[in-house]
Parts: C-alpha cells; sequence; structure tokens
C-alpha cells in the first residue's frame, strides 16, 4: 500500500511515543457546546430580541439569519454535518417555542423546549442552557438579580428557578447533564459609589435560585463573571473574583469566557489555578478583539493555551466545552464551522503532545530541551492527522466545507429576505 500523508504523520508522531489512533479516539470523545446564539444574532423566539440593556451587541448584517426554530434547527443540522464528531447544542430561554402563547421569563416551563428536546435527541446532541437576563423590558435599566428593586429581582429569580428545571429536566429526558450557566448584566456605565450592596444582593439572588436541591446526574450550575460590557464599562456586579467566590463557596462549575477578562489576559494560567478549589470548570470559548469579547475564534496561541492546559492537566473530565461568540457579519453557519473546527483543531494539537518527554525535560531542569522540542513540535504533520480526523468521521477535508456553505447559502439562506 502507498504511502498516505496520515501513515506518514503517524509514523512521524510515533517516534516521538505519540499514538495518533488513540489520540484520534480521545479527540471523538469530547463534545462542543455549539452556541444557538450565533444562528440568529441573539435574537431567540420571544417577541422582543431587543439586547439594549443587555451590555451585548451583534454587529453585521450579513443575509439569511434563522427567523424561526425551523430555521436555525436547519442551519444547525448543516453546521454538525461539517464539523467532525458529535456535539453539543447550547440554548438561551430566550430560544424556546412561544408560538401555543406568551409565556413570561418567570413561568417558563419544559413545554416550551420539548421540541428542542426531541430534536437534539433525534440528531444524538446533548443539550446546555442558560437562563436569558437580558433582552426583555424587567431588564430594559441592565439590572436583573442584583436590581434594588425586590419585585425586580424576584421576577428574576424566578426566571432563575423556572431554568434550573428545565435543565434538570432536559438532561434526565437526554441522559446526559444539562450545565445551567448563569450569566447577568448587571452593571453600571460609570463609576459607582456603591460597589458592595449590588454584590450583596447578587449573592442573595444565586443563594435563591439554588435553593432547590438539583441532581447533577440531570444538570449543573454554572456562574460566568465578567469585566464590563457596553454600558457597564465602569462597573460589573457579576466580576470574576464575585463567581470564583462563589463558586467555590457552593462548588459550583466556574465559567470562564475567554473575552471577559483585560484584554491582555488570557484564560491558560487560570485554568490549574481555579481547578484547584472548584470542582470543574464551563469554558466559553471566545475571543476578545478590543471591546468586543466575541468574535470568531481562531486557531490562535489563546485558544491553543486553552486546550494545552485542559490536556496536560488531565482536566478533560472536569471540563465542558461551550463556544461563545455571535458576528452577524458573515454566513453564520461558516461561522460555527470555522469556531468548531478550530476548537477542535486546537484540541487535537493539544492530545499530540509527547506530555511523558516534555515533562521529563521539565522534572530535569532541561529547560533547552523543553523549549526546543515545544518549538519543533510546531512543524510536525498535524494537518494530515485533522483531515485523517475528518475523512473517517465523514466530514469534508480540508476547506471543502466551504463549498457546502455556500450552497446551503445559495439553496436556502438566500431565500430569507
Ligand atoms: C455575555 C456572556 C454570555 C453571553 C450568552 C449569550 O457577555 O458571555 O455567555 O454571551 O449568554
Ligand atoms: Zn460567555
Amino acid at each position: 500500500m502507498p504511502a498516505t500523508a496520515y501513515s506518514l504523520a503517524q509514523e512521524t508522531y510515533a517516534r516521538l511515543g505519540v499514538d495518533t489512533e488513540a489520540t484520534l479516539g480521545r479527540l471523538a470523545s469530547v463534545p462542543i457546546s455549539l452556541q444557538c446564539w450565533q444562528g440568529d444574532d441573539v435574537g431567540g423566539f420571544e417577541a422582543s430580541g431587543d439586547l439594549s440593556g443587555s451590555g451585548l451587541t451583534a454587529t453585521g448584517s450579513h443575509p439569511g439569519k434563522a427567523r424561526t426554530i425551523e430555521e436555525l434547527q436547519a442551519d444547525l443540522t448543516q453546521a454538525y454535518k461539517l464539523i467532525p464528531g458529535r456535539h453539543r447544542l447550547n440554548l438561551h430561554a430566550c430560544y424556546g417555542d412561544f408560538r401555543a402563547g406568551k409565556v413570561d421569563r418567570d413561568a417558563i416551563t419544559v413545554a416550551q423546549f420539548q421540541g428542542w428536546i426531541e430534536w437534539a435527541r433525534s440528531l444524538g446532541l446533548g443539550l446546555d442552557f442558560n437562563p436569558t437576563f437580558f433582552a426583555h423590558p424587567r431588564a430594559a435599566d441592565g439590572f436583573t438579580l442584583a436590581h434594588p428593586d425586590a419585585g425586580i429581582r424576584q421576577f428574576w429569580i424566578d426566571h432563575g428557578v423556572a431554568c434550573r428545571r428545565i435543565a434538570a429536566e432536559m438532561g434526565r429526558q437526554l441522559g446526559s447533564p444539562v450545565v445551567n450557566n448563569i450569566w447577568i448584566p448587571d452593571g453600571y456605565k460609570d463609576l459607582p459609589v456603591d460597589r458592595k450592596s449590588p454584590r450583596e444582593r447578587l449573592a442573595a439572588s444565586l443563594d435563591a435560585i439554588r435553593a432547590e436541591p438539583l441532581d447533577p446526574r440531570h444538570a449543573l450550575d454554572a456562574v460566568e463573571g465578567k469585566l464590563f460590557g457596553l454600558g457597564s464599562e465602569a462597573y460589573v456586579a457579576g466580576s470574576h473574583e464575585f463567581y470564583l467566590g462563589y463558586a467555590i463557596r457552593h462548588q459550583l462549575l466556574l465559567c470562564l469566557d475567554a473575552g471577559h477578562f483585560h484584554p491582555t489576559e488570557t484564560l491558560t494560567d487560570k485554568i490549574s489555578a481555579v481547578l484547584q478549589f472548584v470542582p470543574g470548570l464551563l469554558l466559553h470559548v471566545s475571543r476578545g478583539l478590543r471591546w468586543d469579547s466575541d468574535h470568531v475564534v481562531l486557531l490562535d496561541d489563546p485558544l491553543r493555551g486553552i486546550m494545552e492546559e485542559i490536556v496536560r492537566g488531565g482536566f478533560l473530565g472536569r471540563t465542558r466545552l461551550g463556544l461563545d461568540y455571535f458576528d452577524a457579519s458573515i454566513n453564520r453557519v461558516a461561522a460555527w464551522v470555522i469556531g468548531t473546527r478550530n476548537a477542535l483543531k486546537a484540541l487535537l494539537l493539544a492530545l499530540l503532545e509527547p506530555l511523558d518527554q516534555l515533562r521529563s525535560l521539565e522534572r530535569a531542569g532541561d529547560f533547552t530541551g523543553r523549549l526546543a522540542l515545544l518549538e519543533e513540535l510546531k512543524s510536525l504533520p498535524f494537518g494530515a492527522v485533522w483531515d485523517e480526523y475528518c475523512r473517517r468521521r465523514d466530514v469534508p477535508v480540508g476547506g471543502g466545507w466551504l463549498d457546502e456553505v455556500r450552497r446551503y447559502e445559495k439553496t436556502v439562506l438566500a431565500k430569507r429576505s
């Protein structure tokens, strides 16, 4: 049999002690949770869809965004066909099905999500969930769980409780624990005098939301901090330190969003630090760029650093990977495919490291050898291993996926004006 690019790559990695076959098996076992909100610019299926006060914005006007649940499901189905492996879908509460009648956020139940559960089951996807603390009249002033008004706070607490129940029921029906992630926009545009009270209220609201026990076989709580948002530049009640403390105290998953820190900060050095104290992580794989935290993820050093840390630390079992970006300026299906394939490529690169050798160089104090090997690894034939993975998982190899997206754009998306 003639040597293929893959068999040559396999030999190259084997010489370093890396078994590419075992690596592909491990890669296949890691799901990525695709964010539903990339498909429609964080619009959702309630009447409003207005993001003002949320600190979020999707910019761009590429045609063809999903306008209905069926369109969003069709677009996601197309994206999953171009991504190797078995993955998950991350839903927001505002993406429920409200066609049988409007149900306000504090009263939603699994009924509005049963269609999503059936659809996920039909594709073999797991689900993840997020209460939606924005795009609602009661969040118009940018405060929810930390709101000074007890009535508004209670409304959002009730939403949090409702979402936790929905998440648990989704997880029960699908037989795979749903991560229920809380992110709230609450913050101030300008310097506050009282930084303390909103945080006290937020802690109390979170306690109230979590009063009911949650079966970890069905759902897991996660909390997500942020440095700033649009209109909350000076202060965000749910900061990183706030949620780090809260997650440690209550042993919850901590959600680290790659775009939620100072521009020169990456997640690389945080993962092994916080995992000393929290049971697990939810990673929002994203990319900050200047003021925005939600660009399509690239196969860049920050992304590689995340995956290296999870693999090197042996943290795959304690980490849930989700994507979090929304770009309305390019084809939305392509945005999912590019970002997810990049996350998987970065994970594959990390799994292909000759870790034993790197570790023993480091332990022996041979930092010359460590640096030399790390740099040599960068030019190994990783692309041939990735292509082989795509081939085996029956998805287009190389840039072939773009032809599919273009065909879909012409035959489906272009008709949605
Ligand atoms: C916002 C957070 C949050 C959202 C989604 C839509 O800054 O990153 O995760 O992006 O909930
Ligand atoms: Zn996020």
